[in-house]
């Protein structure tokens, strides 16, 4: 995940990567201690911070890769880019740009999982700055209503993109305790 991370920091500061570019760097032991503890038929939704994500579900880092360069032969056919790796095969199911919208889409596969009868839990991961997002409690509140397989997961690293948790919640506590 590093080394992927690495090369494509600096081939976007060369400009072959068009778009967004949202890096992982210093956050990958939140994915690999998850995926160490979860099976494959589990499934990863998370926000556009999703190279590592996609790299720990299975998907190829050449697939990978290749996405970022807008080839066909990327995870996403080379139409997502960055922020949307996706490959329903191996469980990865985004990648997503909307701050909190993997929030209930996270509930909602994690719903089918359990009309289908199957055992698989989904895995949501969220940054700091979605935790405020309307969505969050909407969903929180159905999951719990509905026991849903669903594990959410909050990766706070004290910023929503540029702006500190400081500046944007008034308790800096909760966060970490309710989620
Ligand atoms: C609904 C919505 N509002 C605003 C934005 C603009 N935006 C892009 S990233 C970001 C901050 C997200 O912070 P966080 O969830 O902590 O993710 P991080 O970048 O720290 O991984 C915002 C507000 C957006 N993409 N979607
Ligand atoms: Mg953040």
């Amino acid at each position: 995940m590093r080394k992927f991370e690495e090369k494509a920091g600096q081939l976007y500061g060369q400009q072959k990567i068009r778009g967004f570019c949202h890096l992982y760097i210093g956050q990958e032991a939140v994915v690999a201690g998850t995926v160490s503890a979860t099976r494959p038929t589990d499934t990863f939704i998370t926000s556009y911070r999703d190279h590592a994500h996609a790299l720990a579900k299975g998907v190829s880092a050449n697939a990978c890769m290749a996405e970022l360069y807008g080839k066909i032969t990327g995870c996403s056919k080379g139409k997502g880019g960055s922020m949307h790796f996706f490959s329903k095969e191996h469980g990865m199911m985004g990648g997503h740009g909307i701050v909190g919208g993997q929030i209930p889409l996270g509930a909602g596969i994690a719903f089918a999982e359990k009309y289908l009868g199957t055992d698989n839990v989904n895995i949501c991961f969220m940054g700091d700055g979605a935790v405020r997002q309307g969505a969050l409690n909407e969903t929180f509140n159905m999951a719990m209503l509905w026991k849903l397989p669903v594990v959410f997961i909050c990766e706070n690293n004290g910023y929503a993109m540029g702006t500190s948790v400081q500046r944007t919640t008034n308790m800096i506590d909760n966060l970490s305790k309710s989620v």
